[in-house]
């Protein structure tokens, strides 16, 4: 059969979805992860397809270049490294799979509540290097404890959920969630000003968008109790880390847990230095089976786009 379409796979991705994008009839595929900005300008010409997840920079440049370019495919939820105002621009559709990681990042979140509970990054960090220190690494319960949780969609309402088996009471702000749906999940919502002063742990799930930047302050902060924890799982910059760090060196907070920062990666930072902070990577979406849930859905969102089948999860609001 003749090519109808030629799709670059550009960064890893799970095999589930390459070959399931290979044995589609008419579709030609290659992977080329690690391209150069410049090898990828070269070549983009070519496709009518670009699947990525968060390595390669889709750039004005790249998209000034695609000219057959149909489709940019995220294989994850995150589109800081798209170019999204230049692709609707020209016409190019851009989607992403936000369903795919959902349960991932909601462990992510309950390991990082945990572990920030107990000290265990700090605790094995500290047997390691030869001392046996019991007192030291204290830590509490979070039986009984109140949760808050700040954006209940998909993400976080899955916490609330986990969060119940752990016997914390749950209570959320999200200005966008009905009664009802709260109701459903067991959970009280309240106004964010009301939420603050009540919680032993504050776990932010939102976009971050103009309203949800810095969402969480000095102001904020100063609202919580002196013994409360804050998690983010979610974006960086939902919560001021300038505000976050002044709080955790004069002790008006617990601790934090980050998998997100403001920077991308936050060597600078002084968050970094403070024993009250655990961090990750960026790793809420790194499991084995988020990562092929994502793989396979870009696929056949992109295959259907492409046939001329439904558009799903598109991103960007495309006119005439
Ligand atoms: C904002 C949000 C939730 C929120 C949720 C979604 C665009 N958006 N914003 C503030 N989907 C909680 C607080």
């Amino acid at each position: 059969m003749e090519v109808m379409a030629k799709v670059l796979i550009s960064d890893p991705l799970a095999k589930e979805g390459v070959e399931r994008l290979k044995e589609e009839d008419g579709f030609r595929v290659r992977e080329a992860p690690g391209l150069s900005q410049e090898e990828l300008i070269k070549t983009i010409p070519e496709y009518d397809a670009l699947i990525v997840r968060s390595e390669t920079r889709v750039t004005e440049e790249v998209i000034r270049a695609a000219s057959r370019l149909k489709i940019i495919g995220r294989a994850g939820t995150g589109l800081d490294n798209i170019d999204i105002t230049s692709a609707t621009k020209r016409g190019i559709i851009v989607m992403n799979t936000p369903e795919g990681n959902t349960i991932s990042a909601a462990e992510h979140t309950i390991s990082m509540i945990l572990a920030l509970s107990r000290n265990i990054p700090q605790a094995h960090f500290s047997l390691r290097s030869g001392e046996w220190n019991r007192k030291k690494f204290m830590g509490t319960e979070v039986y009984g404890k109140i949760l808050g949780i700040v954006g209940l969609g998909r993400v976080g309402s899955e916490v609330a959920k986990r969060a119940q088996g752990l016997k914390m009471r749950i209570i959320a702000y999200d200005p966008f969630i009905s009664k009802e749906r709260a109701e459903q999940l067991g959970v009280t919502l309240i106004d964010l000003e009301e939420l603050l002063p009540e919680v032993d742990y504050l776990t932010v799930h939102t976009p971050l968008t103009s309203q949800t930047r810095n969402l969480i302050g000095e102001r904020e902060i100063a609202l919580m109790k002196k013994d409360a924890r804050i998690i983010n799982c979610a974006r960086g910059g939902i919560i001021q880390e300038d505000a976050l760090y002044r709080a955790l060196k004069e002790n008006r907070l617990k601790g934090a847990a980050l998998d997100v920062f403001e920077k991308g990666k936050p060597f600078d930072s002084p968050l970094l230095k403070l024993d009250s902070v655990i961090i990750t990577p960026h790793l809420g979406a790194s499991t084995e089976e988020a990562q092929k849930r994502v793989a396979l859905d870009i696929v056949l969102q992109v295959i259907d786009a492409l046939k001329g089948g439904p558009l799903r999860n598109v991103v960007n609001v495309l006119t005439s």
